[in-house]
């Protein structure tokens, strides 16, 4: 019995898909048109969240994608890809972690609605510019974050730069990493360059 994920492209199923490239575990990817709670209604079966992305794993089920990246490395580990308490950077990590997800995502979230799934006529007038402005405030704790480091914590890849990167890669795919400042920017391309990386994201046209 394999780990299933079901996964759509772009979504933050990259997040899982990326991590179990990384562990090297054998799983079954059921990719589903996006947003499958109105392309494939029978998916809210399987969640009835109709989000994505959601995993299976014997009797496990998820739905929060940083719960999948924390529940594969325990459950399938020992890895490198995350710090522990007596590690040095674990409140770094932990913040990270939660700060990818909780206050980096939200301004993104705002213009994948409004730049992708909503006409520019239908726009409510400076939501666009709101979410901008928020996004380039919170990016700065990423950069402090990266100062001379090549990842976030520890000096290794860790779940807080798959938290944070995911995030850096859906702007940039909307357009928005044009103002990244350069150590953002070669920060990305250093994770995109990983091999674990690449294979997550096959045919995601993140290449
Ligand atoms: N906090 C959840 C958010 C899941 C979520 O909202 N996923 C988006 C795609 S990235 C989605 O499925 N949206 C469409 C919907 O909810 O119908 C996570 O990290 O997995």
């Amino acid at each position: 019995m394999t780990v299933e994920l079901y996964h759509g492209d772009g979504t933050r199923s990259l997040r899982v898909r990326w991590v179990l490239e990384e562990l090297g575990i054998a799983y079954t990817l059921h990719r589903l048109p996006f947003p499958p709670r109105l392309k494939q209604p029978e998916y809210l079966s399987i969640n009835p969240l109709g989000s994505l992305p959601f995993l299976i794993d014997g009797e496990v089920q998820l739905s929060e994608s940083m719960a999948m990246c924390e529940y594969l490395v325990a459950r399938h580990g020992p890895s490198p890809l995350t710090v522990g308490p007596d590690d040095f950077g674990f409140a770094a990590y932990r913040q990270f972690c939660w700060f990818g997800e909780a206050t980096l995502m939200p301004p993104v979230g705002t213009l994948v609605r409004y730049l992708m799934m909503t006409a520019a006529a239908d726009r409510p007038a400076g939501v666009v510019e709101a979410a901008r402005d928020s996004f380039a405030q919170r990016l700065k704790a990423v950069s402090r974050g990266l100062e001379d480091r090549e990842y976030l914590v520890a000096d290794r890849l860790t779940l807080a730069d798959v938290s944070v990167g995911y995030v850096l890669g859906l702007a940039a795919l909307l357009g928005e990493s044009d103002d990244f400042p350069a150590a953002i920017t070669a920060y990305l391309a250093r994770l995109r360059g990983r091999d674990a990386y690449r294979r997550a994201a096959e045919r995601e046209g993140q290449r």
